[in-house]
């Protein structure tokens, strides 16, 4: 056991160690960081420096602009990891499967990755931890090396391997490593590194970049100079159990976190009061209910969305708005943290109140005088949730509890906003995509064994179904505006549901090989409906979703989910797995028509079509 490994134990206590949801140790010995500080790029990448990128015409599709790469050699389920890579022995493998948290600070590129999220969702968020083994991936649970190290690790961690950091330069197109820089500064930020479950959230305000995500006993944050590169030290905040998003509004700092365990004891908004000499210093100024998912500016205050928590009932997933940044002491303040208020929440739209809790809200952006905002549907979490609520002995399982319980993410917006009031029931909510119907069950009916009912949602979608069409579009995940237009990521599971069959199929319908991977979709304006930009995972299907995106004038940079950690081979057809940053150019739409938003048509009001479809 190496150093960090005997502080890490001697600080925390095995049995609350036991508690924690994935892990519960210090560095897998074998880790270790990309030996290719550059990355790979691909055919479409061979372009000149960003700065010398003529404004029009507008460039050509997405660039990769670093990718993870191996860092293990696989032998086999349960076997110990052979030297490599290069892999003498056993295959290469690529954990860091997430770019999980990114921001951008000038020209750099600040990122956090995790590792075999895929993994770690399936062994902790649906207590799937038989291990598994396929062309794509492999999740070794409680057999994995780590599990051996440490029994009293749940299985469900066994596949979690330290995250990354790094700084990727546009202007240079350099990628650094930023880990070591924290493995390098005290045993105690190397511990916090080598405890934390992955880099969920990135920001970065007045030169300082701020990175963190949750871990043994809080949440740890990491702090960089972003004028020298510098590492500015770490902290861990106790109270907190979860950190997904940072915002800038009005020239202010904030972070959405949950508040204990899993976000269990609800969520929180912090404002940064820090400096570089000390970074570290946050003021609660929101108190929430559900754990803070992501976070924007709009129209004069802070918008936020909510995730439940395992094992809390009754706490449907919202949507809330602070009060108005400019009144009192400039920007939030804890004066401000009992004033938010719900503008919706997904047992509004979702007709089953048990699926409903099953809801995440995902992706929200401000754009054309609107607030939108997505759903996020774990696949098979409901199912779940509707098995424990209705046959919790483990009696006779639901038949159709699958097909009736799969859902496709659908797309909101909020207008009609009037910014002098409190907001609660004032702003319009329009359903964009979506269903005006969904399966709801019945406990009551046929005499106590229940029914499953086609149930009206109250909404009627203004552009087209949920998902945009495609049943496999899970998540919608990330939304940025650029250019004049916004821009939503989605994940889309179908690759990796394409061999599910019976209920699945049913729900979503057949998996489309044509459309394997994330879609990224574009408004140009608020009025018409959303095109595509790439369905197929921006040149690689195996990148299932858009889990990270930011902007500048000319470009949008993504930061791909791809949990394949077998697929590795460079010579074969299939490509590789493991995180990618990707740069898409985008083409300046005229700003007179967008970006605000295009002026509506006469009779196009958007508001009125909101009221008579939303509820
Ligand atoms: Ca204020
Ligand atoms: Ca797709
Ligand atoms: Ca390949």
């Amino acid at each position: 056991m190496d150093r960090a490994q005997i502080l890490a134990r001697s600080l925390l206590p095995a049995a609350i160690m036991a508690t924690l949801p994935l892990l519960a140790t210090v560095p897998a010995a074998q880790h270790r960081l990309s030996p290719d500080p550059v990355g790979r790029t691909r055919e479409f990448a061979d372009q000149p420096p960003l700065a010398d990128v003529p404004a029009a015409p507008a460039p050509p599709g997405p660039e990769l602009l670093a990718k993870a790469t191996p860092d293990e050699c696989f032998a086999g389920i349960g076997e110990p990891y052979p030297p490599g890579p290069p892999c003498r022995v056993g295959v290469p493998k690529v954990n860091q499967s997430y770019v999980w948290g990114l921001t951008k600070s000038g020209d750099q590129l600040w990122f956090g990755t995790a590792p075999n999220v895929h993994c770690l969702t399936l062994g902790k968020g649906l207590k799937q931890t038989k291990p598994v083994q396929n062309d794509d991936y492999v999740c070794e649970y409680g057999e994995s090396q780590l599990r051996k190290l440490n029994p009293f690790l749940p299985a469900g961690g066994g596949d979690w391997r330290p995250p990354d950091v790094f700084l990727y330069d546009t202007r240079t197109r350099q990628l650094t490593d930023k880990g070591g820089d924290i493995g390098k500064a005290s045993p105690m930020d190397r511990m916090r590194r080598n405890s934390t479950i992955g880099i969920r959230a990135a920001g970065s305000h007045q030169g300082v970049v701020l990175l963190g995500g949750p871990a043994l006993g809080g949440i740890n944050l990491f702090a960089f100079d972003s004028e020298s590169g510098r590492y500015l030290g770490s902290t861990t905040l106790s109270d907190y159990g979860n950190i997904r998003n940072f915002v800038v509004a009005d020239g202010v700092l904030y972070a959405g976190v949950g508040v204990g365990l899993d976000g269990l004891g609800g969520g929180a908004v912090l404002r940064w009061t820090g400096s570089k000499d000390d970074p570290f210093r946050f003021g609660v100024v929101g108190d929430l209910p559900g754990q803070v998912a992501d976070i924007t500016a709009h129209q004069g205050r802070i918008a936020l969305i909510t995730w439940p928590s395992a094992g809390t009932q009754g706490r449907v997933p919202g949507v809330w708005l602070s009060p108005l940044l400019a009144d009192g002491e400039p920007g939030l303040t804890p004066a401000d943290a009992d004033g938010w208020s719900r503008l919706w929440d997904a047992g509004q739209y979702e007709p089953d109140p048990v699926v409903a809790e099953t809801y995440g809200l995902g992706g929200l952006a401000s754009y054309g005088g609107h607030l939108y905002w997505g759903t996020m549907h774990v696949p098979l979490k409901a199912t779940q949730a509707h098995a424990r609520r209705y046959t919790p002995t483990g009696g006779k399982p639901d038949p159709v509890a699958v097909p009736n319980t799969q859902r496709t993410a659908s797309l909101f917006r909020a207008g009609g906003f009037d910014p002098e009031c409190e907001c609660e029931d004032n702003a319009s909510v329009e359903l964009l995509y979506g269903q005006s119907k969904l399966p709801a069950f019945d406990p009551a009916a046929n005499d106590g064994a229940g029914e499953w009912r086609l149930t009206p949602t109250g909404y009627t979608p203004r552009f087209g179904a949920a998902g945009f069409g495609n049943g496999y579009n899970n998540y919608i995940w990330k939304m940025v505006v650029a250019g004049g237009s916004l821009y939503v990521g989605t994940m889309d599971w179908s690759y990796l549901g394409r061999e599910s069959g019976g209920g699945i199929t049913a729900a979503l319908g057949t998996a489309d090989a044509s459309s394997y991977g994330a879609d990224l979709w574009a408004f140009d304006n608020p009025n018409e409906p959303a095109r595509p930009v790439d369905t197929t995972g921006l040149g690689n299907y195996l990148n299932y979703g858009i889990r990270t995106m930011v902007a500048d004038d000319s470009s949008i940079y993504l930061g791909m989910a791809n949990p394949m950690n077998l697929r590795t081979d460079e010579q074969d057809d299939v490509p590789e797995g493991g995180w990618e940053l990707i740069r898409l150019p985008v083409a300046a739409l005229d700003p007179s028509t967008a970006g605000t938003g295009r002026p509506l048509p006469p009779g196009g009001d958007a508001s009125e079509a909101a009221a008579t479809g939303g509820k």
